[in-house]
């Protein structure tokens, strides 16, 4: 028989492949494309078989129920999410939802019902790789969401409006009150748990993360006639911004990071000057002031160097997603599982984001860490071994058991 680990560590490596992805080569599942909902048709299966209710929200968040001894009693979260950067791993976001389903397939088989329900979410916009934004669907159910960020379209001008009733969108909504808490299992995607020797960790806090949409305007000119110094080059403007930005990260501390991961010329070619440039900015930082304080010296150095080469700048901050810390208590169990399980509880934090923050503002969370191979994500080589989503998964077990004897208490 398979054990659970490894059938979670396998389905996300069914799910990395057509028609679960967007491109024949290699992995990109964006919020709502075809590959998105094959996907959710394929986790509503697995889902139904581990003995839950499955529904699809109006943020298009796919959410599976396990009820407790109580029907409609207050639930325990556990989730994350199935989209995916462009060209991605199997297991950022996916292993979390599959170890969710795994833990209640658990329950179901031995007939376990709990003094609360079990809700595994698959949530569907946590990248950002479609829209310009990130976490919609997290913070559709967190409530945290305005209106004004839902009117946004993708690159072929295809509007959320369009795909989604908008207007309905918050009804994905969840009251505080019937949340108990929220468990997320993710890969680390960093390298502190391999170097330690451990396959798993228990998540202190996340890092506050800031993300811009830049724009650039200079004058489109012709590449053999126009002299250097008459040139108001968009390119050239943007190279010295993107360098600007790790200058500014370099000199500060360890855990202040900004990365520009998109940089586009539209109307781009060989031999033209760019009269416009696009790129986005991300930066983060484990305290939100430091995060600022980097984000306001990069802003006026771009200012800067727009206003010396003549060229217009256009700013537009795309979240602020503020520093989340894990719940002390949540945490406590998680290190209480950890042991019982026969592994040394350890605490990191979290540069990465997750859905986990954003769950913050709804209810006390909890994150799981498990091991990846040479700390690398965002990157098809992504690896877990089936022994660490084992491990991961009886310590989710134990987690459960714990809150249950908890509030039985
Ligand atoms: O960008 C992030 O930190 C996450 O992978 N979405
Ligand atoms: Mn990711
Ligand atoms: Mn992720």
């Amino acid at each position: 028989m398979v054990s659970g680990g490894a059938r979670a560590v396998a389905r996300c490596d069914a799910l990395a492949v057509q028609p679960f992805s967007d491109s024949a080569e290699g992995l990109t599942r964006t919020y709502l494309s075809p590959a998105y909902h094959a996907a959710q048709e394929q986790i509503t299966a697995w889902m139904a078989e581990a003995g839950m209710t499955v529904w699809r929200d109006a943020a298009a968040n796919l959410i599976g129920r396990y009820e407790g001894r109580e029907p409609g009693a207050r639930t325990l979260v556990i989730g994350s999410h199935i989209d995916s950067v462009r060209n991605a791993g199997a297991y950022d976001g996916p292993l979390g939802v599959m170890l969710g389903i795994e833990a209640v397939a658990a329950l179901a088989a031995s007939d376990v019902r709990l003094p609360f329900a079990i809700e595994v979410y698959a949530f569907g916009d946590e990248e950002g790789s479609r829209f310009p934004a990130a976490m919609l669907t997290s913070r559709a159910v967190a409530g945290t969401l305005d209106h004004a960020t839902l009117d946004v379209a993708d690159r072929d001008g295809v509007r959320l409006g369009d795909l989604l009733d908008l207007a309905a969108y918050p009804s994905a909504r969840r009251e505080a009150g019937e949340i108990l808490g929220y468990l997320e299992a993710h890969i680390e995607q960093g390298p502190v748990l391999e170097a330690e020797g451990l396959a798993l960790g228990t998540v202190t806090g996340i890092a506050a993360q800031l993300r811009f949409e830049i724009g650039l305007c200079g004058t489109a000119g012709h590449a053999g006639t126009t002299a250097m110094a008459l040139r108001r080059d968009a390119v050239a403007g943007m190279a010295e911004m993107v360098l600007a930005a790790e200058e500014v990260a370099t000199a500060g501390p360890a855990d202040l990071v900004a990365t520009v991961g998109v940089v586009e010329v539209p109307s781009g070619a060989a031999n033209v000057i760019a009269g416009r440039s696009r790129f986005t900015l991300d930066v983060r930082a484990g305290d939100a002031a430091v995060r600022d304080r980097a984000a306001e010296d990069i802003l006026r150095r771009f200012r800067g160097i727009a206003g010396r080469r003549d060229l217009g700048l256009s700013v537009r901050q795309v979240h602020d997603l503020p520093a989340s810390p894990c719940d002390p208590a949540l945490m406590d169990l998680l290190d209480a599982a950890t042991a019982e399980a026969g592994h040394r509880p350890f605490r990191l934090v979290s540069g990465a984001g997750h859905d986990a923050m954003i769950m913050a503002a709804l209810c006390p969370t909890a994150m799981l860490f498990l091991r990846c191979r040479g700390g690398v994500s965002h990157n098809p080589v992504e690896h877990v071994e089936p022994a660490d989503a084992e491990a991961a998964l009886a310590v989710m077990s134990g987690f459960i058991r714990l809150l249950g004897a908890k509030c039985d208490a």
